[in-house]
């Protein structure tokens, strides 16, 4: 921005003027060589065509910009266009963002392709309202001029600019100019003031250094604002700097805000790793994507029917780049019919519903269609599903609460944040987070996390719930003599990806509800108790047996074969009783009673309390014990670290610790 080397002196009194303008946007579009950038000079004074090549071969190339400011007080930004059909990229960035635009037709030569073109790219992008601007009337008579006007007449019906006022000036004599400035004001009057509680976003249009200053991108900011200072973070390569200056319309502010064209001077990013197309953001508010569902508008002019999966270019923003074209609910769309499309993009952009955005034929180039995302992030998607198109429906013409609860059901059981959301719905986060709060009020959806504001739809924390339990139910099926499970054993059982809060919660509540039972830290159904099934009081024999047998007691195939029990059920009922703390497994086979067990471990840090050291012999003759029990009891001592082995004897492991308690 050529402003941007004027002085920084602080100026309040415009500062704050400023704040209370509104801010509107005008782009040019036209064929070449109509008199846009003539028609911006006489204007403005300003030639904004700046680049040699622009000025040798007397054509615009790149976007050029100034301002105006109009009798009632209102700063009309003005995006100059190349109308070159070489340059239609260029002019569909210009044109993402615009308020209004002037359709500039010069009336010696009348509509022209890209008088065509310009107008549909201004229709698809839906910008709101415009003018037509008949320039050269120097050089035609009456007569030609009524022409050119019935021909302006048929291209703009069923167009927002049917009805749009028709400006006849000269360029070169004046003639005209004071009536448009008029119309100007008028039309800017009636653009509505832009929100600026959105999250900032600026599409970068350019990127340049100063000297002294470092690099400075442009662009028009969409939404939001930003401040001088403020880290900020360049999509999609991830990059991140501070606002060093920041410049509206060639002078220092402190804040830009949505709907101005601003100069942001960053600090810490070079200029060569930022490119016309990158988008200039607050760090991790967006995520860049290469996926993206969208209703796609088939203009009527295009050339043929266009089939599934056929390679495109896609503009968005400043953005081009390629797309594959997946048409989810028809075989091909033929011109001018509309259709659900899912696009698959070479290099990721950042997109958000309701935005805009361009199609344009890769071979033959000339614009055919454009549209609006409904989802920037989705899964992919079958064709001809009938959930996906109804979900794709709803997100088109539904409202932003019928949106929102969309996205909150499809997050599943692992439930969604306010900040992912922000990425799926294009609302301000206070609008947002306050429909999120009366949802919840209403019973639709569940806080996980209300720091973070997570969010899980009410019908996927029931089936969360009906899975707990009949996890639950399977797993006292499959171990009936065991009590039940641990709520971290229980919590392995789930979806990883479900949230540890969210558990909590939902056990609490299940536990509130005496939907389960928390005993001694194991989780069971209510209907679930050992006592019932074990009808042979198979519990309290084998706890018998097993403290009678001492330090030599008896294995689980031993019991059941002397009581002609099932050995299975003898030692899922070892295990259970392992399970309550009531024996002590110390290796396959070898069950002791804690009571003996506990004993003898007494005996053994007294022991070695008071002669340091111990020989297996000397252990086996504590125990009185056969070799069988001795070993894997003297090593499991070592396993839990109450012992320590040094060649042929065992000391106490950090004698001053305190044994371990198991
Ligand atoms: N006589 C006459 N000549 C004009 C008028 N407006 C523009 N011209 C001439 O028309 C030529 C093209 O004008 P530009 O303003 O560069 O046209 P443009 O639409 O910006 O062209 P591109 O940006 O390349 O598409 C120049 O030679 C202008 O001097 C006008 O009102 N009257
Ligand atoms: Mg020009």
């Amino acid at each position: 921005m050529e402003g941007f080397l004027l002085s920084f002196e602080s100026q309040w009194i415009e500062f704050t003027m400023d704040r209370l303008m509104k801010h509107v946007i005008l782009g040019t579009a036209g064929h070449i060589d109509h008199g846009k950038t003539s028609l911006v000079k006489a204007l403005t004074g300003v030639d904004t065509d700046r680049l040699k090549e622009e000025k040798e071969r007397g054509i615009t190339i790149e976007l050029g910009f100034t301002f105006l400011d109009l009798p009632g007080g209102i700063r009309l930004g003005i995006i100059d266009v190349p109308g070159h059909e070489k340059f239609v990229k260029h002019m569909v960035a210009g044109a993402w963002g615009i308020d209004l635009v002037a359709l500039v037709i010069a009336a010696d030569e009348g509509v022209m392709p890209q008088t065509r073109e310009h107008l549909d790219i201004c229709r698809l992008l839906k910008v709101k309202k415009g003018l037509i601007v008949l320039t050269k009337i120097d050089l035609v008579d009456r007569e030609l001029l009524d022409l050119v006007k019935e021909e302006i007449a048929e291209i703009v019906q069923d167009t927002f600019l049917k009805g749009a006022p028709i400006l006849a000036v000269s360029s070169v004599s004046g003639e005209g100019i004071p009536q448009l400035l008029e119309t100007l004001d008028l039309l800017s009057k009636e653009i509505e003031e832009k929100s600026s509680n959105g999250l900032f976003r600026l599409p970068i249009d350019r990127v340049f250094v100063i000297k002294g200053f470092g690099t400075v991108v442009t662009g028009t900011v969409i939404s939001g604002t930003l401040s001088l200072g403020e880290t900020v973070q360049i999509l999609p390569s991830d990059l991140e700097g501070k606002v060093r200056t920041l410049q509206v319309y060639g002078r220092s502010v402190e804040k830009t805000v949505a709907g101005e064209r601003a100069a942001v001077n960053l600090q810490g990013i070079e200029a060569s790793a930022i490119e016309r197309g990158n988008v200039l953001i607050r760090p991790n508010t967006f995520k860049p994507t290469r996926l993206i569902d969208a209703y796609l508008e088939y203009l009527p002019s295009a050339p043929r029917p266009l089939k599934h999966r056929t390679h495109q270019r896609f503009h968005i923003g400043t953005t081009l780049t390629n797309a594959s074209l997946f048409l989810l609910d028809r075989d091909e769309v033929t011109p001018g019919e509309g259709g659900f499309i899912q696009l698959r993009l070479e290099q990721p952009v950042v997109a958000l519903p309701q935005d805009r955005f361009v199609i344009r034929g890769s071979s033959a180039i000339q614009t055919i269609g454009g549209g609006v995302i409904l989802d920037s992030h989705p899964d992919k998607h079958r064709r001809f599903s009938s959930s996906v198109i109804a979900d794709l429906k709803l997100l088109k013409d539904g409202t932003t609460e019928q949106a929102l609860l969309q996205h909150i059901h499809h997050s599943g059981v692992v439930g969604t944040t306010l900040e992912d959301l922000l990425n799926r719905i294009e609302r301000p986060p206070q609008e947002i987070e306050s429909i999120i709060r009366k949802m919840a009020e209403r019973g639709d959806l569940l806080f996980i996390d209300s720091e973070s504001i997570k969010v899980i739809e009410k019908g996927q924390y029931q089936r969360l719930k009906e899975r707990v339990l009949a996890q639950l139910g399977e797993f006292h099926q499959r171990f009936p003599m065991k009590s039940g499970l641990s709520k971290e054993e229980l919590r392995t059982k789930l979806p990883l990806e479900v949230d540890v809060k969210l558990f909590q919660i939902l056990m609490n509540e299940l536990i509130q509800l005496k939907e389960v039972v928390l005993e001694k830290d194991k989780i069971r159904l209510p209907t679930h108790q050992i006592s019932s099934i074990d009808e042979k009081g198979l519990v309290k024999r084998v706890e018998g047996a097993v403290l009678k047998g001492g330090l030599q007691p008896p294995s689980p195939k031993e019991l059941s074969e002397e009581w002609s029990e099932r050995e299975e059920e003898v030692r899922a009922i070892f295990e259970h009783l392992v399970h309550e703390g009531v024996l002590v497994k110390i290796k396959s086979e070898i069950y002791f009673h804690r009571s003996p067990f506990e004993k003898l471990k007494g005996e053994l840090v007294n022991y070695l309390k008071e002669h340091q050291e111990i020989t297996t012999s000397q252990f086996k003759e504590m125990t009185k014990a056969s070799r069988k029990y001795v070993i894997p009891l003297i090593e499991y001592f070592d396993q839990i670290k109450l012992t320590l082995r040094l060649g042929e004897k065992r000391v106490l492991r950090g004698a001053s610790r305190s044994p371990e308690k198991r």
